[in-house]
């Protein structure tokens, strides 16, 4: 049998994952569907490298799992399809929704609803919740939702980006807990924006909304050549700071970091705790 490594994967998520649906403008009572599929098994074996297969457990085939867009006052009637092997959850960090009573582990073959209420705006995490955490969120059980305040923010290039460790092979919790991350990404591929660069445009404010779904590393995301001109901690407009040099995103956080790049070039995008630069977490702005 040829080990794990060599086992072809399909792509972790599409290349269009950073490029976000637009924001929606506020309307008074809209309700959003959204419908999560935990899966596992080897269908989910995905390739976080080249010619390194991960075995995932993910929601809807894909990691990060979909990005959800809200705007502030959204009411969220929520799903979640457990189609995998083992017992799994949600855990929204835009909500709040008692941990007890929505948050709980359901088993294969069984289906959680409720609802909650994007009252925050922000960038936010949700990932699975199910014990041990560590496991579901390495092995690709995350991803962002993106809450937009009533009152609309400035046109710009807008980019999810989502930050994830994979250790080993997958499955295996004893490097989650005891050693460094084979590979650390953005949204689920290392290096993927550095062979297929995101395009901008001179003068354009490019505005990422970056996710570190960790599960162990901080993110010290930075632009190599720019400055950030505004940034919002967590996404939230009552965070705003003006000029950073990196950012700090502590796992299960996030932030909103906007640019504008004024001569044409490439900047490459990095996480400046450069172990984890080095093992992917490293893409490329193309501006033209
Ligand atoms: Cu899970």
């Amino acid at each position: 049998m040829r080990p794990a490594t060599t086992e072809p994967g399909k792509l972790p998520c599409s290349d269009n994952f950073a490029l976000i649906a637009a924001a929606k403008p506020y309307e008074p009572g809209r309700v959003v569907d959204f419908t999560l599929v935990a899966r596992g098994g080897p269908a989910e074996r995905i390739e976080i490298a080249p010619k390194k297969s991960y075995q995932s457990m993910n929601f809807n085939g894909q990691v990060p799992a979909p990005t959800l867009r809200l705007t502030e006052g959204d009411r969220v009637r929520f799903t979640l399809e457990n189609k995998g092997l083992l017992p799994h959850s949600i855990d929204f960090h835009a909500a709040r929704t008692p941990w007890s009573k929505n948050y709980q582990s359901i088993g294969p073959g069984r289906r959680l609803e409720f609802e909650w209420t994007a009252r925050d705006p922000g960038i936010f995490m949700y990932h699975c919740g199910t014990d041990p955490v560590i496991m579901h969120i390495a092995d690709g059980m995350y991803g962002a939702v993106v809450v937009d305040p009533r009152m609309p923010r400035k046109p710009a290039k807008e980019i999810v980006l989502v930050q994830g460790e994979f250790y080993g092979v997958g499955h295996d919790l004893d490097a989650m807990l005891n050693k460094p991350p084979d590979v650390v990404a953005f949204n689920g591929q290392a290096f993927r924006y550095r062979s297929k660069p995101i395009e901008a445009k001179v003068g354009e404010t490019v505005r990422f909304f970056v996710v570190n779904a960790g599960p162990n590393a901080t993110s010290a995301f930075h632009v190599v050549g720019g400055l950030f001109d505004h940034v919002e901690l967590d996404g939230n407009p009552s965070n705003a700071v003006g000029m950073r040099q990196t950012v700090d995103i502590s796992p299960g956080s996030g932030a909103i970091c906007e640019i504008t790049l004024r001569e044409p070039g490439s900047y490459p995008f990095v996480t400046h705790k450069f172990n984890d630069a080095t093992r992917g977490a490293v893409g490329v702005l193309h501006v033209s």
